[in-house]
């Protein structure tokens, strides 16, 4: 597995908003929109269930070749042979995600305060999700929002790839990428979106755009 992937367009997944709809078509149809990689977020799924979800949306995006990562659980990952793990200050440490995974896994951490971004330049990360980069709704147990200020501090010190996340949408992922960010993480902007499809294709047209024009 290419552990360094396309993170232009990465979806997060949250079943509460998909507004009702089923779960594996709101997926499938972003990836019809070009979502380049998606991360299964559960928090309150039995691990069988879990596991058991994973497994069916690994089938499903092998399809489509686009990877996998699972949220906090490398066991799940492990499990589910997915693609990588995305984790948190509060996760396994990086080290033992790792050494877990063995080579060529995407491993993916969460930067919410400036000693976390200084601190994961000691480790090989896929990517650095800068957290959250705006309020949002669809998280509101967070720390203070890095804004664009906070974005442009972390790319000068940080050597990994940055993807954002927290309160995207087409409004403001251009600027989002023209302060730093080499892709966007979403939530709600498809989920919920009345058509997940389009509204994949508008944001990964704007991060595109405002990769090639800066
Ligand atoms: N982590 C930080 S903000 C967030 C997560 C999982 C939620 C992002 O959701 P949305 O709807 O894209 O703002
Ligand atoms: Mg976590």
């Amino acid at each position: 597995m290419n552990i360094n992937p396309n993170l232009e367009l990465y979806l997060v997944t949250d079943e509460a908003a998909c507004l009702g709809r089923d779960f594996f078509w709101v997926v499938e149809e972003a990836v019809k929109g070009g979502v380049t990689m998606v991360q299964l977020r559960e928090k309150s799924l039995s691990t069988r269930t879990f596991i058991d979800r994973a497994r069916r949306l690994k089938s499903l995006l092998e399809t489509y070749n686009v990877p996998l990562i699972i949220n906090d659980r490398v066991d799940v990952a492990l499990a589910a042979d997915a693609d990588g793990v995305h984790i948190g200050q509060s996760d396994m440490p990086f080290q033992m995600a790792h050494r877990l995974l063995g080579e060529g896994k995407i491993i993916g951490l969460s930067a919410e305060k400036q000693s976390d971004v200084l601190e994961a330049e000691h480790w090989n990360l896929s990517y650095l999700a800068v957290s959250p980069l705006f309020n949002t709704p669809t998280k509101t147990d967070t720390e203070k929002p890095w804004e664009l200020d906070g974005l442009q501090w972390a790319r000068q010190q940080s050597r990994h790839p940055l993807v954002v996340i927290g309160g995207l949408h087409p409004g403001n992922a251009g600027e989002a990428v023209l302060n730093g960010a080499t892709g966007i993480a979403v939530v709600s902007a498809i989920c919920s979106a009345p058509s997940p499809r389009e509204a994949a294709r508008e944001l990964k047209t704007i991060v595109q755009e405002s990769i090639l024009w800066p």
